[in-house]
């Protein structure tokens, strides 16, 4: 692991003064019963964040998996990234694909690189994303743990649509599954069978944390990739597949290892979804995957 960077001074700067008693800025939750910060619109300040976290020239990876039609997501998730994720930061993209010759050469910016990883191909689809908690692991320990000091995994059948910054960055993050903010945990989908190492019971559980975006640093990324890889290999060996695949072993694991931030559904959003007024924006968003890209 690349080590944790000192904090710089924050040189002078104007910006809003912080108010004790002031009405919350948003109308969501901005901390967990175990003080992670909620991060939503309104409850930081751009500005000033990119005063602190600039100067520390850090490097954010970001992983995505594209194998067989998901390939033709990579050019559209790219430029979008290209426009949004990390602004005036270094980011190194890691596309693991089964095909790496066929990986669009998007144009990047300066302290941007991709890098294409061969993955091979799987039969059945519930390998393809539940293998990916492998993939990740083993590659920050081969390689990711020198090269980023942040790592976000995510979905490759999304798009960016607004600033996706330093606000982000924190040592373990998740990010509120934009199906459930409202639901009662009683009905979140958690695999509810006990025979699963993903079991969840009744009166558990925090958020639903959605499986298309998580991270944190790099190394605290590897543990919980691996944590998740290991559970899904215990089913495995007893021939169960959790209701939601990775996803599901995923938010076990949140339950006993709190995410230390938390991301509103403005950064897991779906484009399925009308937005809510409660959202003032979205920033990272499933696309409409039956009619824009699989078919054509
Ligand atoms: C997956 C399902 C059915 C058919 C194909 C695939 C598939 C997924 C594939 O053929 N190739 C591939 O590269 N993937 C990767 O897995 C790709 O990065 C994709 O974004 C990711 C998850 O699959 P996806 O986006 O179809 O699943 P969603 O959007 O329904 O995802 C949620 O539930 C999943 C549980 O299986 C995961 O937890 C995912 O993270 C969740 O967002
Ligand atoms: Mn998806």
């Amino acid at each position: 692991f690349r080590g944790e960077k000192p904090f710089q001074p924050v040189a002078r700067s104007q910006y809003p003064q912080p108010k004790l008693l002031e009405q919350r800025p948003t109308e969501l939750l901005t901390l967990t019963p175990w003080l992670a910060p909620i991060v939503s619109e309104g409850t930081f300040d751009p500005e000033l964040l990119r005063l602190i976290y600039q100067p520390l020239n850090l490097t954010v990876g970001l992983t995505v998996f594209a194998v067989g039609k998901y390939l033709g997501f990579v050019q559209h998730f790219l430029e979008s990234a290209e426009q949004f994720f990390m602004q005036g930061y270094r980011v190194s993209y890691y596309v693991f694909t089964d095909a790496p010759a066929a990986v669009p050469r998007v144009p990047l910016g300066p302290g941007r690189v991709l890098r294409v990883l061969p993955v091979q191909s799987h039969a059945r689809w519930e390998e393809v994303s539940m293998r990916r908690m492998e993939a990740i692991s083993r590659h920050i320990a081969q390689r990711a743990h020198r090269e980023v000091d942040y790592l976000f995994c995510v979905d490759v059948d999304m798009v960016f649509r607004n600033p996706w910054g330093p606000e982000t960055l924190g040592d373990l993050v998740a990010a509120i599954h934009p199906g459930y903010y409202a639901a009662p945990r009683r009905e979140f989908p958690y695999e509810r069978r006990h025979v699963s190492t993903a079991f969840v019971a009744d009166g558990e559980g925090d958020f639903y944390y959605g499986g298309a975006v998580f991270g944190g640093r790099v190394d605290r990324v590897y543990e919980f990739a691996r944590g998740c890889h290991m559970a899904i290999l215990a089913d495995k060996a007893n021939g169960v597949m959790a209701a939601w695949q990775e996803e599901s072993h995923l938010n076990r694991r949140f339950i006993s290892h709190k995410p230390t931030k938390v991301l509103s559904p403005e950064y897991i959003w779906d484009d399925r979804k009308p937005r809510p007024p409660d959202l003032k924006l979205i920033r990272f968003s499933t696309l409409d995957k039956n009619t824009q890209w699989l078919r054509s």
